[in-house]
């Protein structure tokens, strides 16, 4: 599951804690210049009509008593690190994508946090009583939909969609609550009939390209409850992968396991060098015809074993529908935190028992390795590797 978290009012409510003089009134934070625009409102200010993006002068006809505070961009940006700060305690995986707004993955949280919606409380507490800020969390499979959910019930909201509310909800959420759908897009929805996400799905591929170009394809994936947006982390792009251009293409399973376990063990190697530990493992084949895939697999359990990896790297290699020869192989691994990360710690109590005998095996391999050059102790199975692979 995906969480966004976005602050409600952000500077507003940061002015407003701040100065108790504002605390329920309506202000907005802006230049006081004739050009000025509202950065933000108060909810207080927003019963009046004021939103963010409105010239002053306009704001100011429609509340007499409307406060104008100038803003100071260095204390929000200081509330925002603590803000984020917190959130990395709940989930390695969080990425940042405005001043006041990020996405966890919150896969595998459950037995340190508690069920979803027990996380969310959490973290709405921890900002609460460390800044003094209230927040709205939505929770979904996906990002797209998390994000909706956040907007829900502003301010200091909650809202969460499990799987099965899913499809009932994209056939009643209004399109132009989907990201991207702007007033362009509103006039050609008119002339469609299309009032919310669902009446997309009543529409051929052909025609919503047609009419609204690349975002046509992406409304259909969203009309699916597909988005297709992973949390980037600045972790989840860190990644090692190592593979293996072959001398001839093979199509032999046994080549290809060997293959697959050499590599395994290459990128544990490297993993436990930077004392990291991984949870996607990913594999990449490309064919004789030159065309790839690449395979992934995100486990709950962050690992670092070469073995653990490699179980991995062959459990996606056999859904594998094999067409043609395999003139390629590659094994990576990403969503990588240091293995001593707090959170971590506390995950890898709950790990895999296997794990953690293999990582231990593999450090004293690992040892011996750069002593006598990486090769001197391998796996029996891959005594019978072809020699002469070109690697990278
Ligand atoms: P938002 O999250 O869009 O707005 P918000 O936090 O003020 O209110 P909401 O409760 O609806 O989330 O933006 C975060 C901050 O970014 C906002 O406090 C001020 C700044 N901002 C601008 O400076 N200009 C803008 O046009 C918008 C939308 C935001
Ligand atoms: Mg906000």
């Amino acid at each position: 599951m995906i969480l966004h978290i976005d602050m409600d009012a952000f500077f507003a409510a940061v002015e407003q804690r701040d100065n108790p003089v504002l605390k329920g009134k309506p202000i907005i934070i802006s230049g006081n210049s004739k050009r000025s625009v509202v950065s933000t409102a108060s909810y207080e200010a927003r019963k009046f009509g004021i939103r963010s993006a409105m010239p002053v002068f306009q704001a100011k006809e429609k509340c007499r008593e409307l406060i104008i505070v100038p803003g100071n961009m260095r204390k929000y940006r200081d509330n925002s690190m603590k803000i984020m700060s917190i959130l990395t305690e709940f989930s390695p995986m969080v990425e940042q994508v405005s001043i006041d707004e990020a996405y966890l993955d919150i896969r595998g949280t459950r037995r340190l946090f508690g069920e979803p919606f027990e996380l969310a409380n959490k973290i709405k507490q921890r900002i609460r009583d460390e800044l003094s800020l209230t927040c709205s969390i939505g929770i979904a499979p996906v990002k797209f939909l998390a994000k909706i959910a956040s907007d829900m019930q502003k301010p200091d909201g909650l809202t969460i969609l499990p799987h099965e509310k899913i499809e009932q909800f994209i056939q009643t959420l209004p399109i132009q609550k989907v990201p991207g759908v702007g007033k362009r897009a509103m006039q050609q929805m008119a002339v469609l009939k299309i009032k919310t996400l669902g009446d997309i799905n009543r529409f051929p591929a052909q025609v919503l390209e047609k009419k609204f170009g690349k975002m046509g394809l992406q409304l259909m994936r969203l009309a699916k409850g597909e988005d297709g947006g992973t949390v980037q982390t600045e972790h989840v792009r860190k990644s090692i992968s190592s593979e293996t251009t072959l001398d001839r293409d093979i199509s032999n399973f046994d080549t290809a396991r060997q293959i697959l376990l050499d590599l395994s063990q290459r990128v544990g190697r490297q993993l436990r060098k930077k004392e990291n530990v991984c949870r996607t493992v990913s594999i990449k084949l490309k064919f004789s015809d030159f065309t790839q895939i690449t395979r992934s697999h995100t486990s709950e359990s962050p690992i670092s074993s070469s073995n653990a990896i490699f179980d991995e790297a062959v459990a996606l290699y056999e859904k594998v529908k094999l067409k043609k020869k395999i003139r390629l192989i590659g094994v990576g691994v990403s969503g990588l935190v240091h293995k001593d990360a707090p959170y971590q710690m506390q995950l890898l109590c709950g790990k895999k028992e296997d794990d953690r005998q293999w990582t231990r095996v593999d450090h004293a391999l690992d040892r011996i390795g750069e002593k006598f050059g990486t090769g001197i102790v391998n796996k029996a199975s891959l005594k019978t590797l072809d020699k002469g692979r070109s690697s990278s």
